[in-house]
């Protein structure tokens, strides 16, 4: 079997590669303008309509990424400092957790003031500098939009909960006490999982889907909508380039609040998602805010399925750009993995349903979500790199805007914490305490939460071997994961086979071949329960995407009428054998032209 070398026998990549590792020189801000191939292009996509479909996201949690002032915290001077980094991994948009006045009850999701940096982050003359320096280097910025709720502590609820006549009142939902016990509404994040609080000021309860410092906004009240599209247009006009919507499916209520039959909370989304009003709202949004600036939206969660995704994203309805779905998300979660037939079929129906029209984000995590390597790969040291590498290559080639949750270029992975008092979140703390006083089982709680708990995914950036992986000279708000000193982006950097360059080379490529972004999918193989192969074509341009989800070597016969144009685009292993069946290594990925 004939042997390739990659760099020996591709060499545009090859030359990418080694590109990706020269660093920058630094400007100003410790910035600089744009100097890379990739920055040139991804400043180009910049200014095209429509350019939220190419582009490649990059999520970045800010907590987490990078202190600048040694309190712990990662801030927007810690970013402005590793503008570079960002600009080297060829993504095209950042999108940033909360960065507003919070006291932090659910990590920045519980906003006290929506136009305020919150101190721990910076001032807005850093969020300014950000700003102008992704934009510099042709990265757009988009920020995430928390209205579903507020903090208790924003001065509308202060003032809302200070009198039942308040100007505010309506700007919240409330039972009066005196109609008795209000219908029951299930809580997330709720230590009783109860979303009503009493509140004995006024003598009324006020409704809150997350946590107790997270009431409900009234979306019913058009005063409290105006004075979100002002807040939205505050920050475009600044020039941000669009919005994450948290949680934006349950904004809509019906404030009668009607009983709910037994287990709804079960169902939580066909209950809670798409109230009555919930179109009327976006589109509303949509005419006097959106439609005004080039810019793009996503909705987190839609709806229940992809005929309800579809509402919010068919172009023709006029409300927002992209949906991404929690259906993927939700495999995996047991003690049991995930069969990858499954997980074909998931994605698979998605993207037939967005064949025509719509448009879908990809991803296999956030910081809702354990790391993508320990939950879809194998983060066994003798995996971790080929495995995440081959995770990163489905996400960089499939139909829809691939999202890149910061850590998994380096494939970052779950810490694991033995005991509660390691956890910060406050879903899993409360969510022990709710077990411990119904007499639960907490060991089977804690080894759950090894693997699925938030805060897997929420460990500071690994940026190099020092103390605290480089993330900072304090003591980080939340433990650094000990294997930093083995996986790190400076270790990284140095090797050109390492998941990072292995990043690099996948978001080059996709800029480099539109059949990656637009090009029509087809799942081949839908019964194998061991590879993932699909194919990718527009117009001419043809490409096998094949992907060996196993920790065994596998071999997988080309379906007949498919012919290798030459050697791959993209392969995590130095070896490829061109036959008429492939020899696949463990979690090998391979993007091949087709004839
Ligand atoms: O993360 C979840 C379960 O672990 C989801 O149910 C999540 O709460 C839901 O997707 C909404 O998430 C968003 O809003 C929350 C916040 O805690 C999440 O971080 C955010 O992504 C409340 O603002």
């Amino acid at each position: 079997m004939q042997i390739f070398r990659l760099a020996l026998t591709f060499p545009l990549l090859a030359g990418l590669a080694a590109g990706c590792s020269q660093p920058n020189k630094a400007g100003a801000d410790g910035a600089t303008a744009p100097t890379t191939a990739a920055a040139a292009d991804t400043a180009a996509l910049a200014k095209k309509p429509g350019w939220w479909k190419e582009t490649v996201v990059y999520q970045i949690y800010p907590r987490s990424f990078q202190d600048s002032n040694g309190d712990g915290e990662g801030d927007l001077r810690g970013i402005i400092s590793r503008l570079d980094y960002l600009q080297r991994l060829g993504v095209g948009t950042v999108w940033l957790n909360p960065i507003y006045a919070s006291p932090n009850d659910d990590s920045g999701y519980d906003i006290s003031d929506y136009r305020r940096i919150q101190p721990a982050f910076g001032t807005m003359q850093d969020f300014d500098a950000l700003l102008q320096g992704l934009h510099r280097r042709g990265i757009k910025l988009v920020m995430d939009l928390v209205v579903n709720h507020s903090s208790d502590e924003h001065e509308w609820f202060r003032q809302a909960r200070s009198s039942r006549s308040s100007p505010y009142r309506d700007y919240y939902h409330w039972w009066p006490a005196e109609r008795g016990k209000p219908t029951p509404r299930w809580s997330f994040f709720d230590v009783n999982s109860d979303a009503w609080r009493y509140d004995s000021l006024t003598n009324s309860y006020y409704l809150h889907y997350f946590s107790r410092k997270q009431p409900d906004l009234n979306w019913e009240n058009p005063k409290l909508r105006q004075e979100i599209y002002r807040m939205m247009r505050f920050w475009l006009d600044k020039g941000i380039d669009g919005f994450r919507m948290d949680a934006f499916q349950f904004v809509a209520k019906d404030p009668r609040f009607p009983v709910l039959p037994p287990g709804y909370e079960k169902n939580i989304i066909r209950y809670y998602g798409n109230g009555p009003h919930l179109h009327d709202y976006i589109q509303e949004m949509n005419r006097e805010v959106l439609s005004k600036y080039n810019v793009m939206t996503v909705a987190e969660g839609a709806g229940s399925g992809p005929t309800d995704a579809m509402l919010f994203v068919d172009p023709a309805r006029k409300e927002l750009n992209m949906a991404y779905h929690f259906e993927g998300m939700d495999l995996a979660n047991g003690p049991d993995g995930y069969r990858l037939t499954d997980f074909k079929r998931i994605y698979t129906r998605w993207d037939s349903a967005f064949a025509r029209t719509g448009w879908l984000s990809i991803y296999l995590a956030n910081h809702d979500q354990p790391r993508m390597l320990s939950k879809f790969g194998d983060d066994r040291p003798a995996f971790r790199a080929a495995s995440a590498k081959l995770l990163n290559t489905f996400i960089l080639t499939m139909r829809g805007t691939p999202y890149c949750y910061n850590g998994d270029e380096l494939g970052m992975s779950n810490i694991r914490f033995k005991r509660i008092e390691d956890y910060r979140d406050m879903e899993t703390r409360n969510g022990y305490q709710r077990v411990k006083n119904r007499g639960g089982d907490l060991n089977a709680f804690l080894a759950q939460a090894k693997r699925t708990a938030r805060d897997n995914g929420r460990t500071p950036f690994q940026w190099d071997a020092s103390a605290q992986a480089g993330f900072s000279t304090g003591t980080p708000w939340l433990h650094v994961n000990p294997n930093y000193r083995a996986v790190n982006a400076a270790a990284q950097e140095a090797d050109s086979a390492s998941v990072l360059n292995h990043f690099r080379r996948a978001t080059a490529l996709r800029r480099a071949h539109p059949v990656l972004v637009h090009g029509q999918y087809r799942l081949l193989d839908a019964a194998n329960p061991h590879i993932y192969a699909y194919t990718r074509t527009l117009g001419a341009a043809r490409a096998l995407v094949v992907l060996n989800f196993t920790a065994e070597p596998r071999t997988w016969a080309l379906p007949a009428g498919l012919t290798p144009g030459g050697a791959p685009w993209l392969n995590n292993y130095p070896t490829f054998g061109p036959a008429a069946t492939l020899a696949l290594q463990p979690w090998q990925a391979l993007v091949l032209p087709l004839r």
